[in-house]
């Protein structure tokens, strides 16, 4: 029971106030304050789905930079309703958090995002993360480093789950050759890193692997991507639960069209891959898929069209 004493005890009263009954207005639900995008929603344990997103109200007070966004999260039942009454901070350090994505591992979410942290001599942009639990609550008070090496900027892909730990997927610069590559690493369920790895190295800074998707099935994850270049192709490798390669590299659509922004979906006993491909023509795009095997078999070489007869706008195979 919280107790509200006025300020002059001779004219008011202390006035009883239950936790229940807030302020005037405080119960009231609105929209939030501030720009929220670059929403993930992922499933939980059956029931629950946490939806998180880049979030810039705090910036709004005036207290951090003008582009200092945070990220957000809140749980929602099967029918999408609202399991918390406002949302919840799940990193919001004075400097910009944004780009979340996540996985749920079995007992809790891992939200995976980049971040700006301060380094040696300044500062850089580096992929951190932390877990949710089925009850909303931010596990890791401080932020669990993936990767942030001062003289780069990792960019973060994608999060999975082998129904145990995570793996988590970036794009980082090879110290050798100065190219893209695709790096990586697992946390375990008590949210310990291991060391981050390079998952795959394109032969090239042409076939950079950009925009790259992570799923689970059965027993091996897949990671497909947009190799960048002249002809962007869709390529993917299939790996162990410790991100160590179990093949060679996939070529899923290997045209001279441009095969841009795979979507991946896991089922029983194989995944889905899905892209924007340029092939109906100069104004408009359609979207292309194909399931691919455990065994890393592609279905359909190519794709099918999934898009019929409704061709999204060229924008989307850029
Ligand atoms: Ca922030
Ligand atoms: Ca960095």
């Amino acid at each position: 029971m919280l107790t509200l004493l006025a300020l002059h005890a001779s004219t008011f009263a202390a006035i009883p106030l239950s936790a229940s009954s807030p302020l005037p207005g405080d119960d009231t639900v609105g929209r939030a304050a501030g720009t929220q995008d670059q929403a993930a929603l992922v499933e939980g344990d059956g029931t629950t789905w946490l939806l998180v997103w880049r979030d810039t109200r705090a910036s709004l007070a005036g207290t951090l930079g003008s582009d200092a966004t945070d990220v957000y999260g809140i749980r929602l039942d099967a029918d999408g309703a609202p399991l918390d009454s406002v949302a919840f901070p799940v990193a919001s350090g004075p400097w910009s958090e944004s780009t979340p994505r996540a996985a749920w591992g079995g007992d809790a979410w891992f939200v995976a995002y980049e971040a700006d942290a301060a380094t040696a001599s300044y500062w850089s942009q580096g992929v951190y993360g932390r877990r949710v639990d089925t009850s909303g609550v931010v596990m890791d008070a401080a932020a669990i480093l993936l990767a942030d090496a001062e003289n780069q900027d990792e960019a973060l892909w994608d999060v999975a789950s082998d129904g145990d730990s995570w793996a988590i997927l970036w794009q980082a610069v090879d110290a050798v050759s100065g190219s893209f590559v695709l790096d990586g690493t697992t946390v375990s369920a008590l949210g310990t890193p291991a060391a981050p790895t390079t998952v795959y190295r394109p032969p090239s800074s042409l076939g950079a692997p950009v925009n790259a998707r992570l799923a689970w099935s059965t027993d091996r994850y897949l990671a497909a991507w947009s190799a960048w270049g002249d002809d962007d192709d869709i390529e993917a490798l299939t790996l162990d639960s410790s991100l160590g390669a179990t093949g060679r590299v996939i070529e899923i659509v290997a045209d001279n069209h441009s095969s841009v922004a795979p979507a991946l979906a896991a089922g029983d006993d194989g995944f889905y891959v899905a892209w924007f491909d340029d092939t109906f023509g100069a104004y408009w795009c359609t979207v292309r898929g194909t399931p691919v095997s455990t065994e890393g078999v592609v279905a359909v070489e190519g794709g099918e069209s999934l898009s019929g007869e409704a061709w999204p706008l060229a924008a989307r195979c850029a």
